[in-house]
């Protein structure tokens, strides 16, 4: 029988990843953090059984994360990511030259280590504008004094350490914390899977509640549940769809040709809902 791994979401149903070897598996303070060799998604990172990424596909998720955001901003320079320990998200937030600093704040030094072994080519961790500081993102929140342009949420699924990351509290303190343009993004789960709908409903009612503007955006993940994945965009200055925001886009040839998935009409194009998904944020 070939080693696999399979992440079950619905009952039964799940996904199955063909392994090669288990390559590493700590149980820190926080969570068990594993890599493992796949057949043919390179490494692939899991936290308490569930799918962080894998070196094939993670390129989707960290530029969409990251490049939705950074471009809805006018001049992005000080950046905050929560969560984001292996470095995927802070790489694609520094491709931006209006960037002087970013903090990442990621709970557990584990998944850092873990990544920087064996996904040498996810993090850009020697840049100099990068700060990673070992806290909780959610204590970290309600203590910042220097606002930031643009603040992310990479956390994990909404269950342990990451179940604070899907309150209304968490987001009012991030609204504090951003500047008066400012523009937040956040991973907010499969709209296939039901038992993550109501942390859906509470994220995207808090940004509704918190934010002039507040909107679902999808891409398609492989590796993570049912391959649809929901993240959630909220301005206190211009729209993601304005004009000017699809202009500075196609602006910037040189960084566009560096990516692999995100480009102004992906862009636009993910701000586009099925009904079913709308409905479960109504
Ligand atoms: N079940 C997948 C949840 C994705 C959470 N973040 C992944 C971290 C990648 N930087």
């Amino acid at each position: 029988m070939p080693l696999s791994y399979n992440e079950y979401y619905n009952e039964q149903t799940g996904l199955t990843i063909g392994l090669k070897k288990l390559l590493f598996s700590e149980q820190s303070e926080y969570q068990l953090v594993e890599v493992y060799e796949t057949d043919t998604w390179g490494n692939l990172m899991t936290i308490d059984g569930m799918v962080m990424l894998s070196e094939r596909d993670e390129f989707v998720y960290h530029e969409m994360l990251a490049h939705v955001p950074m471009f809805t901003h006018p001049k992005p320079k000080r950046v905050l990511i929560i969560g984001g320990g292996d470095g995927g998200t802070a790489r694609e937030v520094l491709k931006h030259n209006s960037v002087i600093h970013v903090d990442m704040v990621e709970i557990d030094k584990t998944v850092v280590d873990a990544s920087k072994k064996h996904f040498p080519k996810v993090g850009d961790f020697e840049n100099p504008k990068l700060n990673v500081l070992y806290e909780d993102g959610i204590a970290f929140i309600q203590n910042v004094k220097n606002p930031y342009d643009v603040i992310i949420i990479d956390g994990s699924d909404p269950v342990g350490p990451a179940e604070g990351l899907f309150e209304k509290d968490f987001y009012q303190y991030c609204k504090n914390a951003l500047t008066p343009k400012g523009v937040l993004s956040t991973q907010t789960e499969s709209p296939w899977v039901e038992s993550y709908h109501p942390s859906m409903k509470k994220v995207f009612g808090a940004l509704d509640d918190l934010f002039p503007i507040a909107k679902m955006y999808l891409s398609f993940i492989p590796l993570y549940p049912a391959g649809m994945w929901s993240m959630g965009l909220a301005s206190m200055g211009e729209s993601p769809l304005d004009n000017n925001v699809i202009k500075r886009i196609q602006s910037v040839s040189k960084l566009l040709a560096s990516l692999k998935y995100y480009n102004s009409d992906v862009h636009s194009g993910s701000f586009a809902l099925p009904n079913f998904v709308s409905k479960i944020i109504k």
